[in-house]
């Protein structure tokens, strides 16, 4: 069963852990995998990370579909960045930092690396909100969070209300 998983709210310190990459393809994979997608629905999320929700490892699930019923499962994501990109803004979220959006600006020209659950390999150059999105998660996955890109004096000032309203909760 796809359990509700709690989802660490910055700045807590597990977020800065860098993930493991998966060696093991097994059930465990899977039913972790089935919980992450369930979280993230639940939270009205496009995209969760592991790290997010306090297990290190190369893990991200995402749905990027109006209807939310196109779920997708990477594992041991990776990306470079093409000669020919450019930046592309966007206002992103993140679950783990409530109430705070932000505009941020990304590489829109990637390839994408990842395995499935089965553990097989592929590659595709994304468009659109994926390749935002897919930044964003392996972003978790290396211990990084959007307010890593925004001026200390808003960095700041969502870490101390944060901490306000999450005190002890
Ligand atoms: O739900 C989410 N929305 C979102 C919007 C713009 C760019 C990235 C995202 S991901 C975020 C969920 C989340 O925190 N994933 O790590
Ligand atoms: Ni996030």
């Amino acid at each position: 069963m796809a359990k509700n998983l709690k989802i660490l709210i910055f700045p807590d310190p597990r977020l800065r852990k860098v993930a493991e990459k998966v060696t093991k393809f097994d059930k465990s994979l899977e039913n972790l995998a089935n919980s992450m997608l369930k979280t993230m629905y639940d939270a009205n999320g496009i995209g969760l990370a592991a790290t997010q929700i306090d297990q290190h490892i190369r893990l991200i699930v995402m749905d990027l579909s109006e209807e939310r019923n196109e779920p997708r499962i990477f594992i041991n994501p990776t990306y470079k960045v093409l000669e020919d990109h450019s930046l592309y803004e966007y206002e992103e979220g993140c679950l783990c930092i409530p109430g705070f959006n932000e505009v941020i600006a990304r590489p829109d020209k990637i390839e994408l690396r990842w395995q499935d659950l089965d553990g097989n390999e592929h590659v595709d150059r994304p468009e659109g909100l994926l390749t935002v999105c897919i930044q964003h998660e392996i972003d978790h996955l290396d211990g990084k969070l959007m307010v890593d890109y925004v001026s200390a004096l808003k960095r700041d000032r969502v870490r101390s209300r944060l901490l306000k309203e999450y005190k002890r909760k």
